[in-house]
């Protein structure tokens, strides 16, 4: 048993598919069972035979690589370039105390706050590292940063409005946008977002051309503020509000695309060697040999069952396998018959 945080994601390493999503209270989930004992040889006994020599031998458990990941599971994502101020905007409006220091990539790991608004009601803002362009493919802080996105319900993007460092904040957004598109087109699609136009009090410089650009041709509010100055945050907390309430209340669950033929199907390959040879490898037979008793006959009937089942036959047929040819699978050889 492997005890992992709420909000864990299994996946199977080679395909990268989801097994499963860990996102309840005290979840328990069995990821795959073990290995089944083999049956005994009092199991194959008949009337005429009571202690047959063959028993099956045990099956051994299935084995995956996995993967475990950790998503966060906050309602809303500040997401931004260094430096823009998000960390300060958390501490404003929750109770988190993030570092915040004038200089790129203070934040290094995301801060998880909690918002309590006037009504009393809660939700919980994340405030992730600084992303650069490039992030989709690893830059800055990469993509381990990118993923925490996945699954907040709403982005806020918080830009220096100021544009104090000298970028353009609209570039910035559109580059964000951008990479978390390269990252996973998916998330975007359906996930609200908001636009924190912060340090205000330095200058408003950018703010007519977001709104145009933003609010009036994507529909995406703009709100000016000063995180610096806590001015206008409870307008951008209400607006928060209004969005989160609109969604449903459910977490935003991964499902599961794993299946084990995905692994167990493909895991063969034939060689042809020579004329009337052939080799077939792959992890499944190389543990179906050592797991069958093929000098009994009804270990070797098991075996070739098989081999028919997951298609080898199949295979060595369409490889033009003729009737007498070798076979050779890892350290044992048997004649082709039909
Ligand atoms: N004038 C002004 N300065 C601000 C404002 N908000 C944040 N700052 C300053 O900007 C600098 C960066 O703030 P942080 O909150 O650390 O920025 P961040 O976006 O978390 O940065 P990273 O963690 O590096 O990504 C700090 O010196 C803040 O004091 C604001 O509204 N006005
Ligand atoms: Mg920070």
């Amino acid at each position: 048993v492997i005890r992992v945080p709420k909000g864990t994601i299994i996946r199977e390493a080679e395909s990268n598919k989801v097994i499963s999503d860990l996102h309840l209270d005290n979840q328990r989930e069995i990821i795959f069972k073990g290995g089944k004992g083999g049956k005994g040889n009092q199991h194959f006994a008949t009337p005429t035979r009571q202690a047959p020599k063959y028993a099956e031998k045990g099956r051994p458990a299935k084995e995956y690589w996995l993967t475990l990941e950790l998503k966060m599971l906050a309602d809303i994502g500040l997401v931004g370039f260094p430096n823009v101020g998000k960390s300060t905007l958390l501490s404003m409006i929750s109770n988190a105390q993030p570092k915040i220091a004038n200089y790129h990539f203070t934040t290094l790991a995301p801060n998880l706050g909690v918002v309590t608004n006037k009504f009393g009601k809660q939700f919980v803002v994340a405030d992730i590292p600084g992303l650069v362009e490039g992030a989709s493919e690893g830059v800055g802080l990469g993509f381990d940063f990118l993923r925490h996105i996945e699954r907040t319900k709403v982005i806020v993007h918080v830009i220096d409005a100021a544009g104090s460092e000298g970028r353009n904040p609209i570039e910035d957004i559109l580059t964000i946008t951008n990479e978390i598109d390269k990252y996973n087109p998916e998330i975007l699609k359906n996930k609200p977002q908001i636009i924190a136009a912060n340090k205000t009090d330095i200058s408003e410089e950018y703010l007519d051309e977001l709104k145009e650009v933003f609010e009036s041709q994507r529909g995406i509010k703009v709100i000016p503020i000063s995180a610096a100055t806590n001015s206008n945050l409870q307008a951008l907390l209400q607006e928060m509000d209004i969005v989160l309430s609109e969604l449903p209340n459910e977490d935003i669950v991964f499902t599961k695309e794993f299946v084990e033929e995905d692994v167990v199907k493909e895991s063969f390959e034939i060689e042809k060697i020579e004329d009337g040879y052939f080799a077939v490898s792959g992890v499944g037979v190389e543990k179906m040999i050592g797991y069958t008793s093929l000098d009994s006959e009804k270990g070797f009937a098991f075996f070739q069952k098989y081999l028919r089942d997951k298609g080898i036959i199949e295979a060595l047929e369409r490889s033009d396998i003729q009737e007498g040819d070798t076979v050779r699978i890892y350290d044992i050889e048997f004649e082709y018959y039909k």
